[in-house]
């Protein structure tokens, strides 16, 4: 797959060099219109079928990551690796002007999936309730090599303000990790305003950008940049699928936790283990190229 296998709208929506520079400083990019309306609702429906615990793709079981039946007591559903259980999804999450996006954006000649979740916030009146605190992709992701690595934000309907959209910290990616923002970055603190008030102490400039999308766009930001979000308090649920993607470059390095343990993320469970006996980045089978420049782009 490469450039030329785009469509004329597709490449013309391609970021600039100036809008990738502008990524690179922010942390964020937004997306124009891209998305066809049709894509998404047959998302939508593949998303309903996951819930009911119907599948049409021969997906191997998936333990560990979340993978949720309908439950609207839970606020927040949570299905990993839907795009493997579902064609729909797998036609969204395959779209290749996604990957071109990405692979501009990460001045990369190759995309990889990673993983994918699709996510749904139910409406909840409590405040505290699908709150995503703030936090950063690549926390999660202590074995992979690769500070380039990106995550897509779609919006399966318009996200207004009111219905909870992920806001980003810009220009976080750039910060050094200290202990005191680690503190406040542990995605469990369901508190806001906690990494805003010490922020605003330390004096570090920064903008909190709500990502409030219309359907049929889509964001993309560096796994290192800080992102959260807030209840849904509108009457409709807030559905959104989100692409994790590695850039050419990542690879699997062993990380430790304070004890000496071992980490083993939940994606990378799953993988084939390569030469060295460590989780295979490359498994096609969990981790497939969707954007590729090697065969002539
Ligand atoms: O959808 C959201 O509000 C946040 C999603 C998120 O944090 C993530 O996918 O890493």
């Amino acid at each position: 797959m490469s450039f030329q296998r785009l469509k004329d709208y597709e490449r013309a929506v391609l970021p600039s060099q100036d809008e990738i520079s502008a990524y690179e400083q922010k942390g964020w990019y937004v997306s124009p219109m891209i998305i066809p309306d049709e894509l998404i609702e047959s998302a939508k429906k593949g998303a309903y079928a996951i819930y009911r615990g119907e599948k049409n793709r021969d997906c191997p079981p998936i333990e560990g990551p979340a993978n949720d039946t309908f439950d609207e007591t839970k606020v927040l559903m949570n299905n990993e690796y839907a795009c493997m259980q579902r064609s729909e999804i797998w036609d969204l999450v395959s779209m290749p002007v996604i990957s071109a996006i990405a692979a501009r954006l990460a001045r990369t000649h190759e995309i990889r999936l990673f993983a994918d979740a699709l996510m749904c916030k139910f409406p909840s009146k409590n405040v505290k309730e699908g709150v995503f605190g703030w936090h950063t992709d690549k926390a999660y992701w202590p074995s992979c090599s690769s500070n380039d690595m990106l995550t897509a934000w779609i919006p399966l309907q318009d996200v207004t303000i009111d219905m909870g959209p992920m806001h980003v910290i810009e220009n976080s990616q750039n910060w050094e990790m200290d202990e005191a923002l680690k503190s406040y970055c542990a995605a469990g603190i369901k508190d806001l305003t906690a990494l805003e008030m010490h922020l605003k102490q330390t004096n570090r400039e920064y903008r909190n950008v709500p990502m409030t999308l219309k359907k049929g766009q889509l964001s993309f930001h560096n796994a290192n940049t800080f992102h959260g979000s807030s209840a849904n308090t509108t009457s409709i649920p807030r559905m959104t699928l989100t692409i994790h993607m590695q850039d050419a470059s990542n690879v699997h390095v062993p990380a430790f936790n304070k004890n000496g343990d071992r980490i083993l993320i939940g994606y990378e469970r799953l993988a084939k283990k390569d030469d060295l006996g460590n989780p295979d980045y490359r498994d096609p089978a969990w981790f497939p190229v969707l954007w590729s420049e090697a065969n002539g782009g």
